[in-house]
């Protein structure tokens, strides 16, 4: 197959005018090629990126620094059609995490200064919905995380990212500087305002005064984003070799990518308009659509597909079971719940995201999907559930997401296989487990009784309970393929 033409970088423009917290795979395909194109097309440089990790992967920190901060994406429509590019905005690459001697904070003043300094204007966020460090549920801090209390003692040496996010603005208002904007781009309900109360929460216990000065003059914009970016495997970077790309640092994606921004920058913003980024003022409608369809599908998928010995979600979707499951949540569940502006049709909008995860030329594994569990569920499926059932409506779908979900927190599919169960709950699934293992009615109690991850509300819901459980007992005596002839 011929090698895709390489759209190669923009020249370098030297000038930082974004900080980016969380260089992970999402970060270097979506915001940061969205910021490429501008600036190809542009000339622009003042919106050049200082990208950091605050805890893991300094190898990608050092791995970009080495390459002169440019790595490529490919781009891949199908295994047929991939476009090839250059990325040249991150101008800076910094790591405030513990380094392998057990140090934290390398470049964390570094960092500091680059996101107290006058010419940076907005500071973006992919670090994980854990990264937040709130109440899934609830959406309040978690003081009583050790990180966050670490913050609290230490507020100056701060080791999250709400406690960056306060040092830096509190530097920035001592210094009688207009703050920057703060935009997440996590996937998470809300995720502008969910930021502002994790940083105003934190900035309660060191100064009453800051924290009401953040409150009033912090925009804290909301944002859908959307692009399907698998962690890399060997497999990526071969196909990559094969391309004539040797890049350790290059991610793989969809062609696919959206962007819906709340418009609120008051101290300015790239003209993202030009790359197709959709800049409106009110998010809300659009993430609800995704997180419940897009995300809800996808962690469906992966709990049952993992049980069943699946992979990939190329995989999962080519069976027309699971398929066919996924289509049912999306149509008769996820979108009844959604309230959205004229024209958008969420039949087609729910077959486009099957085609999507049919993509031949994404290895996007399950257990990457189905890590973190206890920070997407919320979201994903259980608000809209708590909204069903407060409208007398089952929903099957959802009840034996969880069912699965219950079970994949075993560690064990239903082969015998184990696997490690990533998710900042672990120790308490184990123990749930442990305790309840032989009895699938207490153990579903205490699962829908975590009232940090399912709000009570929901689980006050006997049907949905009774759902949940009788769901669980047809997995674990019938398999997968079992249940889904009869879902
Ligand atoms: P990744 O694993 O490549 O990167 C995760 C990043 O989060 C790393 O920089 C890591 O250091 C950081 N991180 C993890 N826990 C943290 C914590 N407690 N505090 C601070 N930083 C922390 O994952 P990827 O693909 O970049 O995804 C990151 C986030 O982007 C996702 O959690 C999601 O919210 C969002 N996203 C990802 C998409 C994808 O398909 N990969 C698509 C849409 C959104
Ligand atoms: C996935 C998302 O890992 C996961 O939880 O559901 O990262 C998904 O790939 C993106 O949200 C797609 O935009």
């Amino acid at each position: 197959m011929m090698a895709p033409k390489l759209i190669e970088a923009s020249p370098r423009s030297g000038q930082i005018g974004i900080v980016h917290l969380g260089l992970g795979a999402f970060h270097r395909a979506h915001q940061a090629v969205y910021l490429e194109r501008y600036r190809q097309r542009s000339g622009d440089g003042e919106w050049g990126v200082c990208s950091a990790n605050l805890r893991s992967s300094v190898g990608l920190v050092d791995g970009l620094r080495a390459a002169g901060h440019r790595y490529h994406v490919a781009e891949y429509a199908d295994s047929k059609n991939i476009t090839l590019r250059e990325i040249g905005v991150i101008e800076e690459a910094l790591f405030s995490g513990r380094d392998a001697d057990g140090h934290w904070s390398r470049d964390r003043e570094a960092l500091l200064a680059r996101m107290a300094s006058v010419d940076t204007r907005i500071v973006t966020l992919t670090v994980t919905e854990k990264g937040y460090f709130l109440n899934p549920a609830s959406g309040e801090l978690r003081v009583d995380d050790p990180m966050i209390i670490g913050d609290i003692a230490s507020p100056q040496q701060p080791r999250t990212a709400p406690g960056l996010l306060v040092e830096a603005l509190a530097q920035r208002r001592d210094a009688g500087l207009a703050p920057f904007t703060v935009l997440s781009c996590d996937n998470m309900p809300d995720n502008g305002k969910r930021t502002r109360q994790a940083v105003v929460q934190l900035a309660e216990h060191r100064d009453a005064e800051l924290a009401s000065w953040i409150a009033s003059e912090v925009a804290f914009p909301c944002s859908m984003v959307d692009r399907i970016v698998p962690a890399m495997t060997d497999a990526d970077f071969e196909r990559l070799a094969s391309l004539g790309v040797t890049d350790p640092n290059a991610v793989v994606c969809e062609a696919f990518t959206q962007w819906v921004v709340e418009d609120n920058f008051p101290q300015g913003r790239p003209n993202w308009e030009a790359e197709g980024v959709e800049m409106v003022a009110d998010v809300a409608p659009f993430e609800t659509m995704k997180l419940r369809m897009l995300n809800g599908s996808h962690s469906l998928l992966a709990y049952l597909g993992a049980l069943a010995g699946i992979e990939t979600v190329y995989e999962g979707i080519n069976n027309a079971e699971l398929r066919a499951l996924l289509r049912r949540y999306m149509i008769e569940e996820a979108a009844p719940t959604l309230e959205m502006p004229e024209g958008i049709d969420l039949d087609a909008y729910a077959d486009s995201l099957l085609e999507r995860f049919a993509n031949d030329s994404l290895r996007h594994r399950l257990q990457q999907i189905a890590m973190d569990g206890s920070q997407k569920l919320p979201q994903r499926w259980l608000s809209g559930a708590l909204e069903r059932s407060t409208a007398g409506q089952s929903s099957p779908c959802v009840a034996l997401g969880i069912a699965a979900w219950i079970r994949y927190t075993a560690g064990q599919d239903l082969q015998g296989n184990s696997y490690p169960v990533d998710d900042p709950l672990t120790k308490r699934f184990a123990e749930l487990h442990q305790r309840h293992g032989s009895d699938p009615s207490a153990l579903v109690a205490a699962y829908l009784a975590m009232d940090d991850v399912v709000p009570s509300e929901l689980a006050a819901y006997k049907g949905f309970v009774q759902a949940v459980l009788v769901a669980y007992q047809a997995l674990t005596l019938g398999g997968v393929s079992e249940v889904l002839k009869n879902a």
